[in-house]
């Protein structure tokens, strides 16, 4: 089983990947790329697993060297799951990448890491529902002490799903991927990705062009855009609906570790 470590850069990937994978491990250029890679595996009660740490983006549908890297890997590679890592401190961020992860129907677990940290500014969020939300497991964890890092192959192995959230695009976008669907036989991520311009010359390409420009002269806004807004709206209300405040839970913190080594 081949599975990939996804989300933004600095929530933890490299170390997650290095506390879940043993010896082994290989750097490589992906092909064609300059972006090195790492590679390795790990068994679990018998099942051998490969996890390949990716590159931290902040979307899937620019046209960095990282973005295209994890595009192409995503979709060439076809991995069997995905472990899509989120900073706790950073929801609605991390969240816009995730709905764009969720496109691609990929088998995922949801990781919201730093929770350490989230516990330090006050910051709470509602797991269970973010995964009723996503319909995808959701566990918490704070690499940095090693905490719930365990449960992360195990629910990979037993429960990895694709996610069942759909970002609900403006009417005229979501007519189109309807249109690309029926003219090219194009699935919602092919007819999404047609609609930004994304991908080589081809038939779908070349008529979605065409529709996406009908939406710009209406809206002023390019289609790439509206998409992303629209994203970005969802990304937000998911937030809003599971994360919440509380008190900042100051038990790691300098002060209370030095006032305990040094009472009096
Ligand atoms: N407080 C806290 N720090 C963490 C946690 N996980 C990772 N870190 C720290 O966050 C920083 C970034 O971690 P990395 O593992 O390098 O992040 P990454 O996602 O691989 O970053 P890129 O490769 O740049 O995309 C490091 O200094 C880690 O030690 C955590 O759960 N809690
Ligand atoms: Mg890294």
């Amino acid at each position: 089983m081949r599975c990939a470590l996804i989300g933004n850069p600095s929530v933890g990937k490299s170390l997650i990947f290095n506390q879940l994978t043993g010896l082994g491990v290989e750097v490589s250029n992906y092909p064609g790329t300059t972006v090195e890679l790492m590679q390795g595996k790990l068994c679990h009660q018998g099942s051998t697993l490969q996890i390949v740490d990716l590159p931290g983006i902040y979307s899937m549908d620019g046209d960095s060297a990282e973005e295209e890297l994890v595009r192409a890997y995503l979709l060439s590679e076809t991995p069997d799951a995905v472990i899509a890592v989120l900073d706790a401190t950073r929801m609605e961020r991390n969240l816009y990448l995730l709905l764009q992860l969720a496109e691609y129907g990929i088998p995922m677990v949801v990781v919201i890491n730093m929770i350490d940290e989230a516990a330090q500014q006050g910051i709470i969020i509602d797991s269970g529902h973010l995964s009723s939300v996503l319909g995808a497991p959701v566990i918490e964890t704070a690499a940095s002490l090693g905490k719930n890092i365990g449960e992360i192959i195990p629910t990979v192995l037993s429960s990895a799903r694709p996610a069942g959230i759909a970002v609900p695009y403006t009417p005229q976008i979501e007519a189109a991927i309807r249109s690309l669907g029926k003219l090219y036989g194009a699935t919602r991520l092919q007819a999404l990705h047609a609609l930004q311009g994304i991908g080589s010359a081809s038939e779908l390409v070349e008529g979605a062009r065409t529709i996406a420009g009908e939406i710009e002269s209406l809206n002023h806004m390019s289609a790439h855009q509206i998409i992303g807004a629209n994203r970005h709206l969802c990304a937000r209300r998911i937030a809003a609906d599971v994360v919440g405040a509380q008190e900042p839970d100051r038990r790691f913190s300098a002060d209370r570790l030095l006032t305990k080594a040094f009472p009096g």
